[in-house]
């Protein structure tokens, strides 16, 4: 039983019983009454991630009725499904998930719907077709993210836009294998390079969507002597590292080596500004009102869509303004 309704069934059965309900300062009744969230945040590997989580804490906040409880997978999916269970014990109203992969997901979201708690998804996909004997739509409510193969499909457009039938030697450093910002601008390179006979994967590797790895892959693929003219980071985090390791070797990022990242933080917009990115794609970590207003709504009785793909874009030099950079809310 979740909670709240536990809470509320005691203090019902007390005044039923003529007993004093149990002495609640009233910020404790306030308290009570608060929605419990168990958010399982994939970790804290970049400042995409780092600024999704500060916008879920900013919205699902006690001030607005809601005590957020979040647990760091530090990346690891094992991580996220003993927290799924942990929030089912603890009997939260609702769970968020933002999910390291696509696959694993039906057994354990099939006991939160046992429970009866609600799961929204939120930034990448699970892959709830797989077989394990659950009809795997109904094990979430909703979902709230991006379409990441969209995303890819605006880098490689810019590039084709960008260098015509001039050849192309591209690395690629990807996200994390399987989760869905991996497999979607992933999938459109992959199309782009069918697509572009004159362009070569000239290496490609997961970076964790870390900075270390994204600067360890590249000092490896110049001590290698591997031949390339663009980059092709699958977040700003992975870039970072990339653009260090080049200008450590003497080269001039976005101009040596054409840079295309994803995310558009701010500091990689700096960055788009300054010429060492030359092309960067959104991908909005600003979940948190959003997620705020799913609640809500199911609070009132209400259905919100089922998925709900955020609106976003891209940014090279020509389009940036530092107006529009001071703007930005991550
Ligand atoms: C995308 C998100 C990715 C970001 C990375 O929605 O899952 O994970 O692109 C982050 O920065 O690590």
């Amino acid at each position: 039983m979740k909670l709240r309704r536990m809470i509320s069934l005691l203090m019902l059965l007390c005044l039923l019983g003529g007993c004093a309900a149990p002495s609640a300062a009233p910020s404790d009744e306030k308290y009570d009454s608060l929605i419990v969230v168990g958010f399982s945040q994939v970790g804290a590997e970049s400042d995409w991630r780092n600024a999704n989580t500060r916008s879920m804490q900013q919205a699902l906040s006690a001030e607005n009725g809601f005590r957020l409880i979040i647990d760091d997978a530090q990346q690891k999916k094992e991580r996220q499904i003993t927290a799924i269970r942990n929030f089912i014990h603890q009997g939260v109203d609702y769970i968020v998930l933002a999910p390291t992969t696509e696959d694993g997901w039906d057994t354990v979201l099939a006991e939160a719907k046992a429970a009866d708690i609600p799961v929204i998804i939120i930034d990448r996909m699970i892959d709830s077709s797989l077989a394990t004997g659950y009809a795997g739509d109904d094990l979430f409510t909703c979902w709230i993210g991006s379409d990441f193969q969209r995303q890819g499909n605006a880098a490689v457009q810019w590039l084709e836009q960008q260098f015509g039938d001039q050849p192309l030697r591209i690395v690629h450093l990807q996200g994390n294998y399987g989760s869905s910002a991996q497999v979607g601008r992933s999938a459109s390179l992959d199309a782009g390079l069918a697509r572009n006979p004159n362009w070569t994967l000239a290496a490609r590797d997961s970076g964790d969507f870390t900075q270390a790895k994204g600067q360890e892959l590249v000092e490896a693929y110049l001590a290698q002597g591997i031949d390339f003219d663009v980059i092709i980071a699958e977040n700003d985090n992975m870039a970072y590292g990339a653009i260090d390791a080049l200008k450590n070797a003497g080269l001039t990022p976005g101009r040596d080596v054409t840079i295309v990242s994803f995310d558009a933080n701010r500091k990689a917009l700096e960055m788009v500004m300054s010429g060492e990115i030359n092309y960067d794609v959104e991908c909005n970590p600003l979940h948190g009102p959003r997620v705020q207003a799913v609640i809500e709504q199911l609070e009132r009785g209400e259905t919100p869509p089922r998925f709900t793909f955020v609106e976003e874009t891209a940014f090279d030099a020509a389009c940036l303004t530092q107006e529009i950079i001071d703007s930005r809310g991550y």
